[in-house]
């Protein structure tokens, strides 16, 4: 009989629920180091489980106090919960400009909740390239649910689809003019709207405006994202956000749109991965081989042009016609 092939040890520790090899394999995700693959690679089959919740929106409107609202409340309930807060950094250093600003109330010694803020490296809308991964190892750690909070830079971050299965866009009262400019983009990423701070004037009507455009964007799937109320720090709302957080998940399990989304997202996923790798070696390839070398030269030299020099690369043909 042939024995399944031994998991590494970090692995086996993660699977065993050791918090120390969880969070030594996250940084070295993040370090890009090299000898994670193997380790990654065994946790895959063993991802899948959790639910991934996105929490996207503006500066400062309250993204993290939500995170922490519905930590206590799955908390209550007995859900494990990992939570990654992906933070704005400078595309020039790599550093983070504003730093590490969600504070996580989790009572000493709760097993049950991992925390990791994670700078999101200049990487453009805003995830990181690792994010993905490290949902994965936290999924395969046996968090039940994933909450992700990705940067707020006076957008809403359009990547969040691409981790999350449900995304909430965070808005507050009196965006007015933001929420304008984001009105096209916001249907493509929201499956529940959050109008958080709700206590504040202007709530009610914003909460309806954005029932009424939600009401426009039915017909994306059949899924009309509902506009919760909520207060962060009071903790109004926040179990209606869950429920309509949970709502949407099962909508995607009874109309089967989980597993299209999923492909989706998989498919994504491989294609950058493929993209960053072939990039790479085709930027060193145009300064090192001879023939490729030459093609450049003569875009410096501007007898060819940019494209077909493209074209010329990917095909080894200029294009006709
Ligand atoms: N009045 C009021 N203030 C709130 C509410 N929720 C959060 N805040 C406050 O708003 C400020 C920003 O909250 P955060 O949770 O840090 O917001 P955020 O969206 O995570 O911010 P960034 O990560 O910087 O984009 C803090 O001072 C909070 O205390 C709310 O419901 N009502
Ligand atoms: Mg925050």
């Amino acid at each position: 009989m042939t024995r399944a092939p031994a998991l590494p040890t970090p692995a086996r520790r993660i699977l065993e629920g050791d918090r120390r090899a969880l969070a030594q394999a996250i940084s070295a995700v993040e370090a890009h180091d090299p000898a994670i693959a193997p380790v990654v690679g065994a946790l895959y089959s063993h991802s899948g489980k959790a639910r991934i919740v996105g929490l996207t929106g503006p500066l400062g409107v309250g993204k993290s106090s939500l995170i922490n609202a519905l930590l206590k409340r799955l908390r209550a309930q007995g859900r494990k919960v990992g939570v990654i807060a992906v933070d704005p950094s400078s595309p020039f250093s790599g550093g983070s400009v504003l730093g590490d600003r969600i504070r996580i109330d989790r009572p000493a010694g709760d097993a049950g909740v991992f925390f990791r803020s994670m700078a999101s490296r200049g990487h453009a809308g805003g995830i990181a390239a690792t994010t993905r991964s490290v949902a994965r190892l936290l999924d395969a750690f046996g968090m039940d649910v994933i909450l992700v909070e990705t940067v707020g830079s006076g957008q809403v971050d359009v990547e969040v689809r691409d981790v999350a299965s449900t995304s909430v866009v965070v808005l507050v009262p009196h965006l007015g003019d933001e929420v304008q400019t984001l009105k096209a983009g916001l249907f493509e990423i929201a499956d529940v709207f959050c109008v958080n701070k709700g206590e504040l004037a202007g709530a009610d009507a914003a909460a309806k405006d954005l029932t009424e455009l939600a009401g426009l964007g039915i017909g994306r799937d059949g899924w009309r994202p509902p506009v919760v109320t909520t207060s962060a720090p009071s903790g109004s709302g926040i179990d209606e956000l869950w429920a309509a957080i949970e709502a949407h998940e099962t909508f995607l399990d009874t109309s089967r749109l989980r597993d299209a989304g999923e492909r989706r997202r998989l498919s994504r996923e491989v294609v950058q991965l493929v993209q960053e790798r072939v990039a790479t070696h085709l930027a060193a390839a145009l300064e090192s081989e001879p023939d490729l070398s030459t093609i450049l030269d003569r875009v410096v030299a501007r007898e060819l042009d940019p494209q077909a020099a493209a074209d010329l690369l990917h095909s080894g043909r200029p294009r006709r016609g």
